[in-house]
């Protein structure tokens, strides 16, 4: 708690899941004193959210709602100087947002569902670590931060019916990879957070709002709750300046490839 304390941190896609999760979980480690910018395109859910954050730590974290798409690259641009300048600060950014759509093989992948995938899991998340960065640099001993990407199992290994999704995430995986060396004269720490099965909106994103389909995703398993992923985050964000939690892969205990899932009968 005290290695959070006084801190601000950002996170994309906290209206749902792991996200919001994240941000709860932040809010409990430190509620003595906490500034957490919680962003999303479903600001209705944000506000929620900091009300319930309100309710259950008190006033020790102020929370800032904000509507952004992350595939809206001006938007994006023009982030940072929409904040409040007492919000700027930034210190933590968890790259979160994303999501997937379809299980269609090539050549009958639809479009839109490549280009949104794209646009919001590589070119969104590189364009936020982007509009977070110079922030960081400008701290001493060459910077100081922490940029947390949330990649996935599927960026590790690509699975039918699911390569562009698969292939965004391993882009994820390569971008994060790069920027810890690009950054290795500062103190900036570029950390890679890596689930498995986790039940979220997730699958009901992928199967377009289909509910009973997304379940079935989920049969005779028991999949990581989003609380799980959020204590490896802030696990990440909370440890000594000079370790660097590169990288994590974290599975549920029936689940030891993006394929391989032992379900009950
Ligand atoms: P959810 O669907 O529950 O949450 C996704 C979040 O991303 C929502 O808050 C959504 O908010 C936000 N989001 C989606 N598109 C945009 C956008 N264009 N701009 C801003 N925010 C956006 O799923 P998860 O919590 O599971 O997903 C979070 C991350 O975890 C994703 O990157 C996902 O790929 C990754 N992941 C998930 C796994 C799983 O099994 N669930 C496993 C491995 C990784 P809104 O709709 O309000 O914009
Ligand atoms: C989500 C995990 O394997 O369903 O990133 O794509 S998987």
């Amino acid at each position: 708690a005290k290695r959070l304390s006084g801190k601000t941190i950002l996170i994309t896609g906290a209206s749902s899941g792991i996200g919001r999760s994240t941000a709860l979980e932040f809010a409990r480690t430190s509620p003595q004193s906490l500034r957490l910018i919680l962003t999303a395109r479903r600001e209705d859910a944000l506000r929620e959210l900091r009300d319930q954050i309100r309710a259950e730590v008190g006033g020790g974290v102020e929370v800032l709602p904000v509507k952004l798409d992350v595939s809206d690259a001006d938007a994006v641009r023009g982030f940072v100087g929409s904040l409040p300048e007492e919000w700027r600060d930034i210190n933590v950014l968890v790259n979160n947002a994303g999501l997937v759509r379809g299980v269609d093989r090539a050549p009958d992948i639809k479009e839109d569902d490549i280009n949104v995938m794209f646009a919001t899991n590589v070119t969104g998340l590189i364009n936020m670590t982007q509009a977070i960065l110079p922030i960081f640099l400008k701290r001493p001993n060459g910077g100081q931060g922490d940029i947390i990407n949330i990649s996935s199992i599927a960026g590790r290994e690509p699975y039918p019916g699911g390569s562009i999704y698969c292939a965004s995430k391993a882009a994820v995986k390569s971008f994060t990879d790069s920027l810890r060396k690009e950054l290795i004269a500062s103190r900036v720490r570029v950390i890679s957070v890596d689930p498995g099965q986790v039940e979220t909106e997730f699958s009901v994103v992928r199967f377009y709002g289909d509910k009973s389909k997304a379940n079935a995703v989920y049969a005779g398993c028991t999949p990581l709750t989003p609380d799980d992923i959020a204590e490896v985050i802030v696990f990440t964000a909370t440890r000594p300046e000079n370790v660097v939690v590169a990288d994590s892969l974290i599975f549920p205990n029936h689940q030891a490839s993006a394929t391989i899932m032992h379900r009950k009968a």
